[in-house]
């Protein structure tokens, strides 16, 4: 396990990705995704002598089929030509090198970078998304993680639908060695996320980590619930660092595209937790949130075990794509 907070290297997640087990779990976690597009990609090159425009067009379908999304394939795709031209690539191997570093160039310069804001402390991480998607699952990780860096942690079980969660988030809590505050199935989560942010102060926590329901029936009702609970924070807990972390499941594609662009109506996401990434060869939804929807990705899941989450780097996410 890394350290989250270790500083004394500059760029914390640099610092974490020279670790080997980071690259290994990284590689493993994404291996259906980079089968799609490491033999495809094989099939392509052998099958074409020289550099055509039919060879781009391919590329451009192996992109699509990981759901790195239309527009951002094509575009990765039109950079890529010009590259080629310009370096007068004639090698597959140059034309693949290149295709990484157009993946890589755009998902860099579509966010201002991939780090969780935690700090100063005390700071309050709010975890939403739709049931299912894995939040009660990434707290948890996170949780033991954070413990594991030397931090006081406390969490709060603001899915407060349906009694299991609640369990499922204290089960969590025990496997990390974190303190949790919970209130009964069907009270207010504003009110639990309420509770939880006067513990963290009596308790002098270093960071609040709050579950949400994710119930998306409607715009206006997940708009109202959340909006109570931003509006909780702001007022009884203004001085605290914010993160509100969106969780997707990258196993539904387009669809976690689609949570993506509601919720980034109803509230000021300020990253993603893209889980399931082991089960799924739609790996390449991370270019597309990333690009198109200029949502940085701040973690992923690449397992069920409480160590199964990394924070994300644009650079080993793309090698361990191709490699
Ligand atoms: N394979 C895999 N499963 C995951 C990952 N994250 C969550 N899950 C599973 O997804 C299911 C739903 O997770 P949960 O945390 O309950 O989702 P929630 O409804 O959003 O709180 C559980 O069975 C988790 O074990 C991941 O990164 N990889
Ligand atoms: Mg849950």
């Amino acid at each position: 396990m890394f350290n989250w907070f270790k500083k004394d290297k500059g760029n914390i997640i640099e610092d974490k990705v020279q670790n080997q087990g980071y690259l290994d779990k990284l590689r493993i976690g994404l291996s259906k995704t980079r089968k799609e597009m490491s033999n495809k990609l094989e099939d392509i090159f052998t099958g074409y002598k020289g550099i055509e425009d039919e060879l781009f067009e391919d590329l451009e379908d192996i992109l699509v089929s990981t759901d790195a999304g239309v527009g951002p394939s094509v575009k990765i795709i039109e950079r890529l030509k010009v590259r080629v031209r310009e370096e007068k690539a004639t090698e597959s191997q140059q034309v693949r090198n290149l295709l990484k570093d157009e993946i890589k160039k755009l998902m860099v310069e579509s966010v201002q970078e991939n780090d969780l804001h935690l700090e100063p402390h005390p700071s309050v991480l709010l975890v939403v998304g739709v049931n299912g998607v894995g939040k009660t699952t990434t707290i948890g990780k996170l949780a033991y993680g954070f413990k594991q860096s030397g931090k006081k942690v406390l969490i709060a079980a603001g899915d407060t639908f349906r009694a299991a969660a609640i369990e499922q988030l204290e089960e969590w809590s025990k496997r990390a060695g974190v303190d949790i505050v919970a209130h009964t199935e069907g009270s207010d989560p504003a009110a639990v996320i309420f509770d939880g942010i006067q513990a963290a102060k009596a308790r002098k926590s270093d960071i609040l980590i709050c579950d949400t329901a994710g119930r998306l029936h409607n715009k206006s009702n997940l708009m109202n619930e959340l909006g109570k609970i931003f509006r909780i924070i702001e007022r009884e807990y203004p001085e605290a660092t914010k993160e509100i972390l969106l969780v997707l499941d990258a196993t539904t594609g387009q669809n976690a595209i689609n949570q993506a662009k509601v919720f980034k109506e109803v509230a000021q996401i300020t990253g993603v937790a893209l889980t399931k990434l082991d089960g799924t060869a739609k790996g390449g939804v991370a270019i597309a949130l990333q690009t198109e929807l200029a949502l940085p990705i701040k973690l992923i899941g690449v397992g069920e075990s409480i160590e199964d989450l990394q924070p994300f780097s644009v650079d080993s996410f793309v090698e361990a794509m191709f490699e």
